[in-house]
């Protein structure tokens, strides 16, 4: 498929003065939107990760790939929305303190919306302090964390522990994701749940309300 291969050159090489006139076209043409997601856009950042880990590019050139990448999918959004008028149940999602990455944790929240929750996004480089505050106050079913770097990680433990200190363990799910994360580590911190991308995110969120 030519067109997977072009909005994934566009990405690696950073066109982001293009690629909302490709997406706009190929939304228009009624491409298979995950396949969109997938192949050609999720596809493209991880060339710019092994790019980036042997220096081919540096971070500036890493940034504006992600720029780029943010805005074809802000162009998909609104066409991911589900058409449930009442929320199947609330999220919080963030990305843990000492990262900034949310490029995944922006497209689980799109996938979560479209499957009808109600989501409540507190960003990135969330501090454990700031974050149980919020918890506190907006009492949701489930926890969603985001983390891509092997330094910001441990940081869900932290969340996870703090947690427990605070006595709303047990009220909350806890679900965990990102690059570097798998299930192996999802258990050794407890987590309730781990996710490899946002359609399992999905399917854990539908589990756990
Ligand atoms: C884009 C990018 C950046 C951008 C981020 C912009 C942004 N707004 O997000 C910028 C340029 C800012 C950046 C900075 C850095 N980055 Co960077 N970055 C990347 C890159 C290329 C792509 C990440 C991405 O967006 N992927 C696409 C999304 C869709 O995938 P995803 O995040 O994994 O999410 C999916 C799943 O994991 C899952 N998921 C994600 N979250 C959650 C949450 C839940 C609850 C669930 C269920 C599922 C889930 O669902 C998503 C959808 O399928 C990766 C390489 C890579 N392949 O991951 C490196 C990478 C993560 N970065 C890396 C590094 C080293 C850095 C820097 C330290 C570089 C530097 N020297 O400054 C800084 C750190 C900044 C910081 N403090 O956070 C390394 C990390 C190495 C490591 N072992 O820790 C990587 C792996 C590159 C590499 N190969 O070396 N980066």
């Amino acid at each position: 498929m030519g067109y997977l291969n072009e909005i994934k050159e566009a990405i690696i090489n950073g066109k982001h003065k293009e690629i909302e006139g490709m997406v706009s076209q190929l939304i228009k043409e009624g491409v298979d939107l995950k396949q969109l997601i997938d192949e050609g856009m999720i596809a493209a950042m991880d060339v710019v990760g092994e790019k980036f880990a042997n220096s081919e590019i540096f971070v500036p050139e890493m940034l504006v790939s992600a720029v780029t990448m943010q805005k074809g999918l802000d162009l998909i959004k609104p066409l991911l929305k589900g058409d449930e008028t009442e929320p199947k149940g609330t999220i919080v999602m963030c990305t843990v303190k000492g990262d900034i990455h949310d490029i995944g944790k922006n497209l689980v929240i799109m996938m979560l919306e479209g499957a009808g929750f109600k989501i409540i996004d507190l960003g990135v480089d969330l501090s454990v302090d700031q974050l149980i505050e919020r918890v506190k106050e907006i009492q949701p079913e489930i926890l969603g964390l985001s983390a891509l770097l092997t330094t910001s990680m441990p940081q869900m433990k932290k969340v996870i522990d703090a947690l427990d200190d605070q006595g709303l363990r047990k009220t909350i799910k806890v679900m965990v994701g990102g690059a570097p994360v798998d299930r192996k580590f999802a258990d050794a911190i407890g987590a309730d749940g781990y996710g490899a991308d946002a359609a399992e995110a999905v399917k854990l969120a539908r589990r756990f309300v």
